[in-house]
C-alpha cells in the first residue's frame, strides 16, 4: 500500500502541489509510514527531480524555494509523531548543524530525527553557523559528537576550517567530529580531519551510534 503513496508524495513535490501533499501527508501519518522508507521513496526521489529541473533551467529558484518548504513541512509534521515516541531514552549527546554560508536544512535535519530514533539526544544549532558556534555549542552541551552538514561545494572548506579552530581552541581531542552532504566524499572527509563522513541518514544514524557504543561500551552515558 506505502508504495503508491511513496509515488503519489514524490509526484506532488515533483509537480510542486502543496494541497496535495498536504493531504498525502496527511495520510502518511494514518498509515503509520516508517520514515526512513519515506525519505527514501518519496521525499529523496522527488527533490532530486527538483533539483534536476532547477538545473536545466525548467524551474527557477522560487520554485526551488517552494520545493524546499513544501518537503521541510511535510517531513516535520511525520517526523513530530517520530520525536514523540522516541525521545525520552539517551545513550549520549550529538551536535549537528550546516556550515557558514549554507542555508540547506532538509538533510540535517532528517539526519537529526533518525539520530534521535537511537536513543541518542539531539542537539540542533541551525543553519548557517560559523565555527566557533559549533565549538561555543559544544562545549556548552558537553556534547559526544559534533556533527556538520555542508550541500554546497562553495562551502565545503569550512569542514577543514571548523577541524583547525577545534584545534586552534584546545578542544579537538573531546569531541568525535563528524560530516556529511551532498558534495562531501569520505575519502576528503577523512583527509581533512574528521572521525567519520555518512552518506545519508540511515548510515549517519549507525555511525553515530557505533562512535557512542564504542565510547561508553554499548551502556548508559
Ligand atoms: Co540549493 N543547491 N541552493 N536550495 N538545493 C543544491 C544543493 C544544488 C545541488 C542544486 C543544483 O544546482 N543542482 C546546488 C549546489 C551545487 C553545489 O554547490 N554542488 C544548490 C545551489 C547552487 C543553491 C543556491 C546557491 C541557489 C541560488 O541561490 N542561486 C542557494 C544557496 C543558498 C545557501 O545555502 N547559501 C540554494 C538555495 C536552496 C533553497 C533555499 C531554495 C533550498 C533549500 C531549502 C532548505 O534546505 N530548507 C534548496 C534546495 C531544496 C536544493 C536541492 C534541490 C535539494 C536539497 C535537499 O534538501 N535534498 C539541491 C539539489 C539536490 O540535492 N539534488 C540543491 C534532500 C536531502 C534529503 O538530501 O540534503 O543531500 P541532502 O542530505 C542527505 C545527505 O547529503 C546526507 O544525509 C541526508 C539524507 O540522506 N547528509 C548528511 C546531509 N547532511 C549530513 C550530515 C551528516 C551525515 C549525512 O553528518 C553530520
Amino acid at each position: 500500500m506505502s508504495d503508491k503513496l511513496f509515488k503519489e508524495i514524490q509526484t506532488a513535490i515533483e509537480e510542486l502541489d502543496e494541497d496535495k501533499l498536504d493531504e498525502l501527508t496527511e495520510k502518511a501519518i494514518k498509515e503509520g509510514v516508517n520514515i526512513v522508507d519515506a525519505v527514501e521513496n518519496s521525499y529523496t526521489p522527488g527533490i532530486k527531480t527538483i533539483g534536476k529541473n532547477y538545473e536545466t533551467g525548467e524551474i527557477f529558484l522560487p520554485e526551488l524555494i517552494l520545493a524546499g518548504d513544501m518537503v521541510k513541512a511535510s517531513i516535520s509534521k511525520l517526523e513530530e509523531k517520530v520525536s514523540a515516541e522516541e525521545k525520552s531514552k539517551k545513550k549520549g549527546k550529538f551536535m549537528i548543524g550546516t556550515v557558514e554560508g549554507d542555508i540547506h536544512d532538509i538533510g540535517k535535519d532528517l539526519v537529526a530525527t533518525m539520530v534521535s530514533t537511537r536513543e541518542v539526544e539531539v542537539i540542533d544549532i541551525g543553519v548557517d553557523c560559523p565555527p566557533d558556534k559549533f565549538i561555543d555549542s559544544a562545549l556548552e552541551n558537553e556534547v559526544d559528537i559534533i556533527g556538520a552538514s555542508c550541500l554546497l561545494t562553495m562551502t565545503a572548506p569550512e569542514l577543514p576550517k571548523l577541524e583547525e579552530k577545534l584545534r586552534e581552541r584546545g578542544v579537538r581531542e573531546q569531541f568525535y567530529f563528524i560530516v556529511g552532504g551532498a558534495p562531501i566524499e569520505e575519502k576528503w572527509a577523512l583527509e581533512i580531519g574528521a572521525d567519520g563522513y555518512a552518506e545519508d541518514l540511515q548510515e549517519a544514524a549507525e555511525l553515530v551510534e557505533s562512535i557512542l557504543d564504542k565510547k561508553y561500551g554499548g551502556g548508559e552515558s
